[in-house]
């Protein structure tokens, strides 16, 4: 084997092995709602967490929907403001949900790992399975969900969601984009205050690359690999 050889069996073993994790964006779409470009008064997050605006809007009470099947979502979580526990639970196609417990209480405060994931699902077109609930005062009590307006929480005033479509750079685009900022305005005071800082997240989005063709790759750096080295041998 000579040395282009090796190169390129080494190169087709990376892009394989690149190939072979949920690599590629999905499709998600943020529908119905009002848009607004401006920072929620009161937000105490977004500005630390260095999230910013480049064109685009927060869209409260808006619906965020995938677009294909076998999407896997990716929840970051940045931080809370909140003086309550809010948990959030993502739904899964099959098996058990993800769920997150912010665990700030009445101090708040930004998530010192915001680049490690807190965990994955992987749900199917149609509107993403995603709600929040507080864990404390008020054990398990459902808050809201995705697209189900108006809210479900009544008396306590109303919890509600706004989402936003973030580029790499943690700028709030007006493009789809499949990095979704998340905003929960937790709910129990009259009036409510709706600064979306009371549990905040990114999900990403992306969908693994048809089998085929990452296994073919894959395949072929490994038997290139395998020949290299059994030649080495016998030298
Ligand atoms: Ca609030
Ligand atoms: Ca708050």
């Amino acid at each position: 084997m000579n040395k282009l050889t090796r190169l390129s069996a080494l190169a087709a073993f990376a892009v394989g092995l690149g190939l072979a994790g949920p690599a590629q964006a999905a499709l998600v779409s943020i529908t119905g709602g009002t848009a607004t470009g401006s920072l929620p008064s009161g937000n105490s997050v977004l500005v630390p967490a260095g999230i910013t605006f480049a064109g685009g809007n927060i869209i409260r009470n808006g619906t965020l929907r995938i677009g294909e099947d076998d999407v896997t979502l990716t929840l970051y979580f940045v931080g809370s403001e909140s003086g309550w526990n809010d948990q959030i639970r993502l739904g899964n196609t099959a098996g058990p949900a993800l769920y997150h417990t912010e665990s700030f209480g009445a101090a708040g405060g930004l998530n010192p790992t915001p680049d490690t994931a807190i965990g994955s699902v992987t749900q199917d077109h149609g509107r993403a399975n995603l709600r929040f609930y507080w864990t404390n005062p008020n054990p398990d009590k459902l808050l809201v969900k995705n697209g189900y307006w108006p809210p479900l929480i009544s008396g306590q005033g109303r919890a509600s969601l706004a989402f936003a479509y973030l580029n790499e750079f943690d700028q709030i685009v007006s493009t789809p984009t499949n990095r979704i900022l998340v905003l929960l305005d937790d709910a129990f005071s009259h009036p409510v205050d709706r600064d979306y800082d009371d549990y905040v997240a990114i999900l990403v989005a992306s969908t693994p690359v048809p089998l085929p063709a990452a296994a073919w790759l894959l395949g072929s750096g490994l038997l290139g690999l395998l020949g290299f080295a059994r030649r080495r041998k016998a030298a």
